[in-house]
């Protein structure tokens, strides 16, 4: 008999989280290495888009993301007080707090066996196959994952990965807030995008994630100090958003959110021999299509299934980067371009161009699946 394939996975993000239950499902013994002392994520929300759903059906925690989140009824582009028609109407992408759904990977992945370790920070990969620890601790795998985020430390270790990181304009405050009573009714099941762009550009963008409570993405160009704060500063977003004050209130008051300014790292290739990287340690993107971990748990999913297809690790790897490549290029391209020129002030931003990444299909999901 074969002997098992082992895997050590750094990072236990979305990514490392998908990647390991994946790996796991498809028989390899799995050691994944979070840095924290527990695994969670922060106090915000986030969207999945159908490309990222159907990677999780695959996985088996779909169903599990169907009863926490939400399914938007429309994305709704209000610029200076003028609302655009609505759009995706009907279309089944879903909202959930992240703590939620970092919930639910972790837990399938504990139930896929995969064996967490906490307090355990990564420092680098030998591509000969291992994963290296700060302690000083060397861990010999057949496939060595960083998943360790857009400052990924298993990355920045291999010299055959080249980089190119660019930071953008604008910047986002995050924050999960309780659902006030004005905005309680059915009218608020949306996600609304406030923009207003004079005299400098800020945009709230209002996400339902369920009864209870709501996902604000507070945009600001960086330069915009008071703008860019966590906490909230209810003055600033106060004047410039007043039928929102109650939420911006609420926004002001909640802990648990953080701010981050938009930024890509585009690495090529993403392999070098037995370490290969997923997630944002790959491809971190401009938040404008609300995408990078979506294209991160695709990646991940489809990384398994191809392994599987391949006796030769190094085929399996040349060959699931040619299949992802173009989609994720686009994804980071196009977010980055929306970025830039801040297009979706202007409403109709989800052109079929722009839905090619939400509707891409992975090769692991069956047709009953994508049915
Ligand atoms: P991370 O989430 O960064 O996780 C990395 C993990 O590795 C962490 O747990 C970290 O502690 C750990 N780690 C780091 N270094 C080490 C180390 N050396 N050793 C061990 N562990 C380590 N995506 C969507 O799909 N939909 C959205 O709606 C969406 N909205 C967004 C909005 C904004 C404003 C931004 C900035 C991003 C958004 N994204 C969205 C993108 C998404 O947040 C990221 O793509 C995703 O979180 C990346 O997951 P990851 O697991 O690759 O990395
Ligand atoms: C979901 C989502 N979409 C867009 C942005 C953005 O443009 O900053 C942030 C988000 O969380």
């Amino acid at each position: 008999m074969e002997a098992r394939r082992h895997a050590e996975v750094a990072g236990g993000g979305f990514a490392g989280l998908t990647a390991g239950i994946a790996l796991a499902k498809a028989g390899w013994s799995v050691r994944l290495h979070e840095q924290n002392d527990e695994l969670r994520d922060f106090g915000a929300g986030i969207l999945l888009w159908r490309n990222a759903m159907l990677a999780l059906e695959v996985i088996g925690v779909a169903p599990a993301i169907r009863a926490h989140g939400v399914v938007p009824d429309v994305y709704a582009t209000s610029l200076n007080g003028e609302m655009f028609p609505p759009e995706l109407g009907g279309y089944p992408y879903w909202a959930i707090t992240r703590p939620k759904l970092h919930e639910l990977l972790s837990q399938a992945a504990r139930d896929a066996g995969v064996e967490v370790v906490t307090g355990s920070e990564a420092v680098g990969a030998d591509p000969a196959g291992a994963l290296l620890l700060a302690d000083g601790t060397r861990l010999a795998a057949d496939l060595v994952v960083g998943a360790d985020g857009a400052g990924s430390a298993v990355r920045n270790s291999l010299p055959a990965l080249a980089q190119e990181r660019k930071k953008y304009q604008d910047g986002v405050c995050r924050v999960l807030v309780p659902r006030p009573a004005e905005f309680a009714g059915p009218e608020w099941n949306r996600v609304i995008d406030f923009w207003t762009l004079e005299p400098d550009a800020m945009r709230i963008l209002f996400i339902t994630t369920g009864p209870d409570t709501v996902y604000m993405g507070m945009m600001a160009s960086t330069a915009n100090e008071r703008a860019s704060r966590i906490p909230i500063d209810p003055e600033i977003w106060g004047e410039r958003f007043p039928h929102l004050k109650a939420v911006v209130d609420l926004a002001a008051e909640a802990t648990g959110g953080r701010h981050d300014a938009y930024q890509t790292n585009r690495v090529t290739p993403w392999s070098s021999g037995r370490a290969v990287v997923v997630g944002d340690a790959a491809h971190a993107m401009c938040p404008a299509l609300g995408q990078g971990a979506s294209v991160g748990i695709v990646n991940a999913v489809e990384l398994a299934h191809t392994l599987g297809q391949f006796d030769d690790i190094d085929e399996a790897l040349a060959a699931w980067e040619a299949k992802e490549r173009a989609m994720t290029d686009a994804a980071q391209a196009r977010s980055a371009y929306m970025a830039e020129t801040r297009t979706l002030a202007r409403g109709n931003g989800f052109t079929s161009e722009v839905m090619e990444t939400a509707n891409f299909v992975l090769d692991a999901a069956t047709p009953a699946q994508i049915a």
